[in-house]
């Protein structure tokens, strides 16, 4: 049995932090009711995402991969940010310096307030050329043409997202790797830690001295690592974090 983790620790570790980053995957989005990739209803059983998610596929079946990328949209576009995706948008105030890196493409965590987001796999919302590279927005759900054509060339669009075996983007991953190098304290917020390179910040930031705290109803092979493990739901434990914080924060004002 993990003891629990030691909230006041973590308080007075974070009064005193200069630089935080918050690295998210899947299940800060839970509690707004987005799949998971692993969870009980998690996209892996509904479609295989291992093997829709991949070039490979969308080469072999575009109409396959738009399915499922068209059946997130549609969850996505109604649902919306919980209070754990809130409190990483307040936290972007309150450090001296604060970086919010996330594995997910739902955008939510823009569209609960936070202004500098770094996307390590791009986002749901953007389609891009298959020939020219032109990247834009659309919202649409469903898409009024499916699979949706380039109006400048007529090529395949596809979700200008990271798709397993294809590469991050260098400047993108350079970036993510020098903030957790650079941090404190790195909260690890709702992954199952699997996923490559993402899954190596953590330990890059613990490397160059940082505290790990773990946010996960679950252990995953990052717990052992952890300085604090909070075996809880994001949107349930970070409202509970935060206000210990503001409080303390407020008397060190005082
Ligand atoms: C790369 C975008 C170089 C698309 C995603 C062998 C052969 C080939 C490749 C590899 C290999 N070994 C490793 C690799 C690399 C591969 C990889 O890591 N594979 C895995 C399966 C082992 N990685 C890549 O291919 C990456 N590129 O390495 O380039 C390269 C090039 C060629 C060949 C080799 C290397 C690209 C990876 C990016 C893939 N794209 N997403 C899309 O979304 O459709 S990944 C996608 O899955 C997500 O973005 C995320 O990263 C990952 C899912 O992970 P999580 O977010 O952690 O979600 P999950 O469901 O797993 O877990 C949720 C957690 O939340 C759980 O722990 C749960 O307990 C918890 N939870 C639930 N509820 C709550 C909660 N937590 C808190 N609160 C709650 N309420």
């Amino acid at each position: 049995m993990t003891e629990k983790p030691d909230t006041k620790a973590l308080i007075e570790v974070l009064s005193h932090a200069n630089h935080v980053v918050v690295s998210t995957g899947a299940g800060i989005s839970a509690e707004s009711g987005i799949p998971t990739f692993r969870g009980k209803e998690g996209l892996w059983k509904k479609y295989r995402a291992e093997e829709l998610a991949t070039p490979t596929a969308f080469a072999q079946n575009p109409n396959l991969v738009w399915e499922f990328y068209e059946w997130r949209r549609g969850i996505i576009a109604e649902k919306e940010p919980n209070p754990g995706h809130k409190v990483l948008a307040r936290w972007e105030n309150i450090f001296p310096a604060y970086s919010l890196i996330t594995q997910n493409i739902d955008g939510f965590h823009q569209k609960a307030g936070s202004k500098n987001v770094l996307e390590l796999h791009g986002n749901i919302w953007k389609l891009r050329c298959t020939e020219e590279g032109t990247i834009t927005e659309n919202h649409e759900t469903p898409l009024k043409k499916s699979p949706p054509l380039c109006p400048d060339c007529g090529a395949l669009l596809r979700p200008h997202v990271v798709w397993f075996g294809e590469s991050l983007s260098p400047t993108v991953l350079q970036k993510a790797f020098q903030l957790s190098s650079e941090c404190n304290v790195i909260f690890v917020v709702g992954t199952s830690a699997f996923v490559q390179p993402a899954a190596s910040l953590p330990l890059a930031a613990a490397e160059a001295g940082a505290k790990i705290v773990e946010i996960n109803p679950d252990p995953t092979p990052l717990t052992p690592y952890a300085d604090f493990s909070f075996r809880e739901k994001a949107g349930q434990i970070l409202p509970l974090i935060d206000e210990e914080l503001k409080k303390t924060l407020r008397t060190k004002k005082e």
